[in-house]
């Protein structure tokens, strides 16, 4: 395994905040040398590493995390690596478990949200789904955000303000990641649920307050949410 001052190379879209902005808070916190190589070299770079010049396993998406010889994908697995190397896990298995579980949790409660706005197909652009997508939408907002919410406020109110009890993890990072862009997405939506969340409003304000990633989410480095992303803003399916 690199050694911690080994430089790490995150492979991700250079104009968009997806996947790989959790990925970056996690380097940014942690204050590391890091090459956010698309930004350098643009769209080719990850092309590449999909048609396996990282070398195999390639990956299939990004982001992609090259550390000295070990190539990684999935964003809970590379958050994982980077969590449990700069302070932002659990001591114990349990924790550490946990730690997956939630973060997997918040990701699918992402995926529920990008396929709002691609109901039928990611090839597709929106405008070619936009009447899927207000139905997709109209289901999501009536029916899931809330119990996804009500399931995560109840594990953080018990958690101490965390997801593991006591202890700042990528998990949480990961929840204020989630939570900004569900808020860019659906602002209406979201203020209505705002009474019922105050333990994930609070860990999402601590995260940010973290001097390293306030300095990193002020700076021109951290990209804004826009329609390129995960997170969309489209008014007609904030109903
Ligand atoms: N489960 C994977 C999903 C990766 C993924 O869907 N990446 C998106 C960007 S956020 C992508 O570039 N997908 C291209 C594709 O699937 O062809 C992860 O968590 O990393």
């Amino acid at each position: 395994m690199a050694a911690v001052s080994t430089p790490y190379d995150l492979y991700y879209w250079p104009v968009l905040p997806g996947r790989g902005e959790v990925i970056r808070m996690i380097l940014e916190d942690a204050g590391v040398a890091y090459r956010d190589v698309a930004r350098d070299e643009g769209f080719a770079a990850i092309t590449a590493v999909r048609e396996g010049a990282l070398g195999e396993p390639r990956p299939y998406a990004p982001p992609v995390l090259k550390h000295g010889d070990l190539v990684l994908s999935q964003s809970a697995v590379i958050a994982r690596y980077l969590g449990e190397r700069h302070g932002l896990a659990s001591s114990d298995e349990r924790g550490r478990l946990l730690t997956q579980q939630h973060f997997l949790g918040w990701s699918d409660l992402m995926a529920e949200t990008h396929e709002t706005h691609h109901p039928i197909a990611v090839g597709l652009h929106y405008e070619e789904q936009r009447d899927a997508a207000k139905e997709r939408a109209h289901h999501f907002l009536a029916n899931r955000l809330g119990s996804w919410l009500d399931h995560f406020e109840r594990i953080v109110s018990h958690g101490e303000g965390h997801h593991v009890p006591g202890v700042m993890t990528y998990a949480d990072f990961m929840a204020r990641f989630v939570i900004r862009g569900i808020e860019y997405a659906f602002p209406s939506t979201f203020d209505r649920h705002r009474p019922q969340i105050p333990s994930l409003l609070s860990l999402t304000e601590r995260v940010e307050a973290r001097p390293a990633l306030a300095a990193y989410l002020a700076s021109d480095r951290c990209l804004a949410f826009n329609e390129h992303g995960i997170f969309r803003h489209y008014p007609e399916l904030d109903a």
